[in-house]
């Protein structure tokens, strides 16, 4: 097996998925080696995720830092090199590391120490505890390309194991097994890690130089940007670290990596009339508001479209991409208007009384970015419906009167209750606007005029003496104090004789 892969390792070609190792890796993003003025030299790096589980923090304790142990002079070679510590067992993919020249106090404006520093960087001189340093090996004599890295490692200064000669030299990191992983050269156009490790040779040329995008293994994608320790060194490349924080890259291809995201943008959510209740069973538009960069030519991943939700309780969600209740996607091509003014609206009813919150995400979910999560949510709060209903028997002689009663329960008082007198020849409406549960309509057989007659002073309907034969009363529709209607009444249907 070694055998296999020391053959591919010769031949110069990658391996496929070579790139992202299994249990993770750390690569040279940008390194300088001038000594300008109030600067050290500096080595920047990326941690990358292991491909089965890209977010997983990653164990570099061990990993070494090298410059060029070739064992030719005038290649930039010191012996020795770095080997990160117990401080570095737990790395989150996406973490930039820069290791500095621990001699040179830095000018502003290097960024602060820290592990991580206050932007969640680690910039650390090389002489910081966690760092092992030693001066003596590797020893490698051609054509033997073996890399033996220290046994004893004791403080030494950068420039006497790391220090990148301004004529050329090269970067290099190593697995704890001393595998050659990643590395770069630049200046001496001769330069090699060492005899027979072809795969890391990767001449960027420049004696500061950073990786835009893409593949790191790729030499054509690093070139002299402007130095930008702890930072990302361009957009492009700020992109690709995102993609490895949120475990989205692609080993077999970090090229197509290489494309800049914009989150979609949510402003608000609305509801029809500016409503803040509503009666339970009673659609509603709701509407996402300043939509924008929706389409995959603005937000360089895909078309979105938005996922409206709700939670119970009247506390907006911290987090509604998670939980909830799904109401119902308006895909992109649902959307209407015009970026970055777009909306899209839903229709949504519940069916039982509460406080809810009603919350618009994108759909499906952005991945490229760790943090593009954009909502919106509002809160409703959904009445019950009043109950009512009626029934029983009323014989009446003429003169007689008899209250009714009409059962009401929900809702909330006062409600506006219609009821409807029927007979074979009379059929009439009687809207009651503020209806007294405690003193009911009363029904009279007392009337002088053709077809009965409601008296709101005394709250009585008279019927006239002429009539004769039987008559129902149902209940029309009672509504209550926040315009939420009775659905089912029943019984409802007082029977009324008249003698
Ligand atoms: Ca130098
Ligand atoms: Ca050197
Ligand atoms: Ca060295
Ligand atoms: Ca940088």
């Amino acid at each position: 097996m070694s055998f296999v892969i020391l053959s591919i390792l010769l031949s110069g070609q990658l391996s496929f998925g070579q790139q992202c190792l299994t249990g993770g890796s750390l690569f040279v993003n940008e390194f300088s080696g001038t000594n300008a003025s109030g600067e050290p030299e500096w080595i920047e790096f990326v941690v990358v995720g292991d491909p089965a589980n890209p977010t997983a923090p990653v164990n570099l304790e061990g990993w070494i830092i090298d410059d060029n142990n070739n064992p030719v002079s005038g290649v930039g070679t010191a012996t020795g090199h770095l080997r990160l510590g117990s401080l570095f067992n737990a790395m989150i993919p996406g973490t930039i590391i820069v290791i500095y020249d621990g001699e040179v106090v830095p000018f502003a404006p290097w960024p602060d120490d820290g592990t991580p520093n206050a932007d969640g960087v680690w910039v650390i001189p090389h002489n910081q505890s966690d760092i092992l340093i030693c001066q003596s090996n590797p020893s490698v004599i051609p054509p033997n390309p073996l890399y033996e890295p220290c046994t004893n490692y004791s403080y030494t200064a950068w420039a006497s194991c790391m220090g990148l000669s301004n004529s050329g030299d090269g970067v290099q990191v190593r697995q704890p097994d001393a595998t050659f992983y990643h590395g770069v050269y630049y200046g001496l156009a001769a330069g090699v890690f060492a005899p027979g490790e072809t795969t890391g040779n990767l001449m960027v040329g420049n004696i500061q130089s950073s990786l835009d995008c893409g593949d790191w293994f790729d030499a054509g994608n690093y070139s002299d940007l402007t130095p930008t320790p702890g930072e990302p060194n361009s957009p492009l490349n700020e992109a690709l670290i995102n993609r490895i924080a949120a475990g989205t890259l692609d080993c077999d291809d970090i090229d197509v990596a290489c494309t800049l995201f914009t989150c979609p943008v949510i402003d608000d959510i609305v509801f029809e009339n500016d409503i803040t209740g509503i009666c339970v069973n009673t659609d509603f538009d709701i509407t996402a508001t300043g939509l924008g960069n929706m389409a995959e030519t603005d937000n360089g991943e895909a078309d979105f479209g938005v996922r409206f939700v709700y939670f119970t309780g009247i506390v907006p969600p911290a987090d509604p991409y998670t939980g909830g209740t799904d109401i119902t996607v308006v895909p992109f091509g649902a959307l209407t208007g015009i970026h970055p003014d777009q909306t899209a609206t839903a229709s949504v009813s519940f069916p039982t009384a509460g406080e809810y919150n009603i919350c618009v995400v994108l759909d499906p979910e952005f991945t490229q970015l760790t943090d593009c999560e954009p909502f919106a949510c509002r809160p409703i709060t959904v009445w019950e419906e009043p109950e009512a209903e009626l029934s029983g028997t009323h014989d009446f002689c003429p003169g007689d009167c008899h209250q009714i009663s009409v059962q009401i329960s929900g809702g909330e008082a006062p409600y506006e209750v219609t009821l409807r007198i029927i007979s074979f020849i009379f059929n009439i409406p009687i809207t009651i606007p503020s209806y007294d549960l405690d003193d009911q309509m009363v029904i009279c057989f007392d009337g002088s005029l053709p077809i009965p007659t409601y008296d709101i002073a005394t709250n009585t309907l008279h019927i006239p003496t002429i009539f004769s034969g039987s008559a129902s009363l149902i209940i029309d529709n009672v509504i209550d104090n926040h315009g939420c209607s009775t659905s089912v009444i029943n019984p409802n249907n007082l029977t009324l004789n008249f003698f």
